[in-house]
């Protein structure tokens, strides 16, 4: 590494709070599913910020819908309208069925306004004795960083010297429908789940558990409310997660690639009883449903569609999920996926993912580890077969080596 490399994460060090541990590449330019560090090496980013810039990097169509917005009007606050939400309102419920939409900016912010939301439903609606509310959750689930959010994850790190904790959260198994049914009392006024649990490392449910889900739900008056921030917008190879089982949230949570990565936008869609339970001045944001970010929103799902993004996914994930279990090798104890969000999970005497991502990187590949043992893989959905393949070679003789 140059001085200058060194320099820039020495500096990070210096000064930034240590709630990260990059990898060693200091990034400074990206186009479609490459990136560059500052020394001009190329990567196939096979990452995407976490499926936030599923459309590629820098998607001309996006930076020009930007651009264009910056130069108009960036930000009016809520307290006035603006001439570009009601048009991201009536694109995105078009193209999701929904009846509501409230926007925010942070995954996080989707998850917590869903949360006011459902348990304001549930006084209002339902019928639930005021303070009653609860809502069901699953192991290992991720939804965030703010507070609400880490008191009911199960993971020691996220959630330690953090508390104390909001009470109303009931935690149950991820794909086990009957532990769910077993779970529902009266006062549940929802179920919040990821279609694939991402962060636990891309855990995919038996088939028919959201079917069974759907059905629980409905038959006890109870919001499913599925967090599509890392599963939705075409990273499944369908537009969202849910699809794949044929059922329909009540609340559905977008995020990340909702901007393609320019910018912090997400969403909260519902049926009409939900969102309609909010009154003025009951919740807001002052950045949410800025003119800005519904431009570049507008741009991000017109991308994703009329250039085939969803099935170039479908197409693209399968044949990297086949090429993946081609690959002979002793480290992989299994691999797994649902279009291009994908993970290579290692046999623990393998030695920590960790270890394999560097390698990758010195083959130009970046790639993420998680929870100790498995490789997360998940490139923009622009990606080719010829990408995809490249991809594989490196991978394969990765994977044949032995850092244990
Ligand atoms: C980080 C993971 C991915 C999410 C789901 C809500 C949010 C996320 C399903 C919150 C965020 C992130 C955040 C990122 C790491 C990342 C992640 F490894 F932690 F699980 F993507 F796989 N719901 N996921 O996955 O959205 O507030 O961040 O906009 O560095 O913490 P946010």
């Amino acid at each position: 590494m140059s001085a200058s490399v060194i320099d820039f994460i020495a500096t990070e060090a210096r000064f930034g709070a240590r709630n990260y541990e990059p990898i060693g590449v200091v990034l400074s330019r990206g186009e479609g599913v490459w990136v560059w560090d500052t020394e001009g090496n190329r990567y196939l980013d096979c990452l995407s910020a976490y499926s936030a810039v599923s459309q590629g990097h820098c998607h001309p169509k996006i930076l020009a819908a930007m651009v264009e917005q910056a130069h108009r009007l960036t930000l009016t606050s809520r307290a006035f309208h603006n001439d570009q939400l009601a048009l991201f309102y009536e694109e995105i419920a078009a193209l999701t069925g929904s009846h509501k939409v409230l926007p925010m900016n942070s995954g996080a912010e989707a998850v917590e306004s869903a949360i006011k939301s459902v348990r304001k439903w549930g006084y209002e609606v339902k019928g639930v004795p005021d303070g009653q509310a609860e809502i069901i959750v699953c192991a290992n689930n991720f939804h965030g960083r703010t507070l609400a959010i880490v008191g009911f994850s199960t993971d020691a790190e996220t959630r330690a010297h953090f508390g104390p904790f909001a009470p109303g959260f009931k935690i149950i198994p991820f794909g086990d429908a009957a532990a769910l049914k077993e779970a529902i009392t009266p006062n549940t006024v929802a179920f919040l789940v990821e279609p694939i649990q991402g962060e636990a490392g891309v855990i995919i449910p038996p088939a028919g558990y959201f079917t069974e889900v759907r059905e629980l739900c409905t038959a006890n008056n109870v919001m499913l409310v599925l967090d599509e921030i890392q599963t939705g917008l075409g990273r499944t190879g369908k537009l969202l997660a849910e699809q794949h089982e044929g059922i329909e949230a009540d609340v559905t949570l977008l995020g990340k690639a909702l901007s393609g990565g320019f910018y912090p936008v997400s969403a909260v869609l519902s049926n009409n009883d939900v969102l309609g339970t909010l009154r003025p001045g009951q919740h807001g944001s002052t950045f949410g449903g800025n003119p800005l970010a519904c431009a570049v929103a507008r741009a991000a799902l017109r991308v994703l569609v009329e250039e085939g993004m969803i099935e170039n996914a479908a197409r693209q994930g399968a044949r990297f999920l086949e090429g993946l279990k081609d690959i002979r090798a002793n480290t992989i104890r299994e691999v797994r996926g649902r279009g291009l969000m994908l993970a290579v999970e290692l046999h623990p005497e393998a030695g920590r993912a960790r270890r394999y991502c560097e390698a990758l990187q010195g083959k130009g590949i970046l790639a993420k580890d998680t929870h100790e043992q498995t490789i997360r893989i998940a490139p923009p959905l622009v990606i080719t077969s010829d990408e995809v393949d490249w991809a594989l070679e490196r991978l394969a003789t990765t994977l044949t080596q032995d850092f244990s």
